[in-house]
């Protein structure tokens, strides 16, 4: 079993009052880091959040980039999954370009906010699949430098152990 802490950014529990909360370089907040620029943490009484009640815009004023580790056994494969859209509070900036990095895998996705609201962001479900070379992995989420604070917002990351194929033998029988 392996446990992304805090992959659905619930944590720290925003105040009724503000909406967003910024974190800079070298800052953390539970289960991550923020390892450039920055990133907000945002409730839903802003953004409708993807699960639970927030999320993290990977663009705080800026691009920003956020790291956590998990668990993984050498030479495993696992599957990386997570929500993600764009955060549509500027008009002018409709895409959003979110960078995710596992191990060795590289792959970025892009969410077009042409349509949507506050309300509704238009949460879509990202995976993709890697095979671990440490005992720890990494994962990192960067937000999209060509936008300025309305970036790229990324919500339930899970990892799971990817189910091996079936061998011919358990097929057949
Ligand atoms: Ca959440």
């Amino acid at each position: 079993m392996t446990t992304v802490r805090n992959g659905g950014f619930e944590r720290p529990a925003l105040p009724s009052g503000p909406d967003v909360q910024t974190f800079a370089a070298g800052e953390k907040f539970v289960g991550w880091k923020v390892r450039s620029g920055q990133v907000d943490i945002v409730s839903d009484a802003r953004i409708t959040a993807g699960e639970g009640h927030q999320f993290v815009d990977l663009n705080g004023t800026s691009a920003g980039t956020v790291v956590t580790k998990v668990d993984t056994v050498i030479g495993e494969s696992y599957t990386v999954s997570f929500l993600f859209a764009g955060n549509p509070e500027n008009p002018d900036v409709t895409l959003h370009a979110l960078t995710a990095k596992v191990g060795r895998e590289t792959r970025v996705f892009v969410a077009d906010t042409s349509d949507a609201t506050t309300l509704d962001p238009g949460w879509q479900v990202a995976t993709f699949t890697f095979t671990a070379t440490k005992v720890k992995t990494k994962l990192i989420f960067a937000g999209d430098p060509t936008n300025g604070a309305t970036g790229p917002i990324l919500d339930n990351v899970t990892v799971q152990e990817a189910a091996p194929a079936l061998a011919p033998a358990d097929w057949m029988l």
